[in-house]
């Protein structure tokens, strides 16, 4: 009789367990943050990064940059005028915080019920670049209200100011079932009830996949720095596959819950 080991030393893992095993207690993340998420499609916490961890982050971030090159971000998707990282998971212990907080995980399992992780990128708006047309996370056509897909979270690295190219966001936009790029007639246009996010360094901003957002010009002279942790609902595909990108060595340093959430 042969036995599976991988199965025999994985005992039977599901999103409650997975939750609670990394920390998410009843209650969490609060009704202030999901009054928020339900409103207005996004919420915010400040100090979420203490300074060490700021640094550890843009640390890292610089030397992949600078190992990377013209190729950041083609596991994934570059952009003209911005820096832009992916496959984090497997590029330092140190991101696998965006993946493994507890109140995130909360967060996001409100909005999703079972979900999975989709992807780890960085995005650094260059000075005079930055700026995006409105869009959603997902393509919101065909579903039905609330029937949400995709949730992202957005880790502040840069303060987030009024000049250096901070995201805009249309509150409450998550529950109209429309893509902006679509229903606008110019979606790069300001539009009338956007909010910008300035915000110190260290904060979370987390939001609805299905949220009009967008990076706005960088008219600043150093790039801003953001991550981004992006969930998806548990039967959809990844934005990068990442049981075809995983490494041993990051197989190695996760627990049976990470994996769960990873979906490796
Ligand atoms: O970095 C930002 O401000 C927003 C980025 C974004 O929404 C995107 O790249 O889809």
């Amino acid at each position: 009789m042969s036995i599976d080991h991988e199965v025999a030393l994985r005992p039977e893992m599901d999103m409650g367990r997975a939750l609670e095993e990394l920390g998410v207690r009843p209650g969490m993340p609060g009704r202030e943050i999901t009054d928020q998420l339900d409103e207005q499609g996004f919420a915010f916490i400040p100090g979420v990064l203490n300074e060490f961890l700021l640094e550890s982050l843009r640390g890292r971030l610089n030397v992949l940059a600078a190992a990377e090159g013209d190729r950041g971000g083609s596991e994934v998707g570059q952009e003209p005028g911005t820096m832009r990282l992916s496959n984090l998971v497997n590029k330092g212990e140190v991101f696998a915080t965006t993946f493994r907080h507890p109140v995130v995980l909360a967060a996001v399992a409100h909005v999703l019920g079972d979900f999975k992780l989709s992807s780890v990128s960085s995005r650094a708006a260059l000075p005079g670049e930055g700026n995006q047309s409105l869009h959603a996370d997902w393509d919101g056509d065909d579903l039905a209200p609330g029937d949400y897909q995709a949730c992202n979270t957005m880790w502040i690295l840069d303060d987030f100011t009024e000049l250096n190219g901070a995201t805009r966001v249309v509150p409450g936009s998550h529950r109209w079932g429309d893509d902006p790029e679509k229903t606008l007639e110019d979606s790069w246009a300001p539009h009338p009830d956007q909010q910008l996010v300035t915000a110190p360094a260290g904060s979370l901003l987390i939001f609805n996949g299905h949220l009009w957002h967008g990076g706005t010009q960088n008219r600043d002279t150093r790039p801003r720095r953001a991550l981004h942790a992006y969930f998806t609902r548990r039967h959809n595909p990844q934005q990068l596959d990442q049981a075809r990108y995983v490494t041993q060595e990051t197989l190695d340093r996760l627990s049976p819950a990470a994996r769960f959430v990873l979906d490796v």
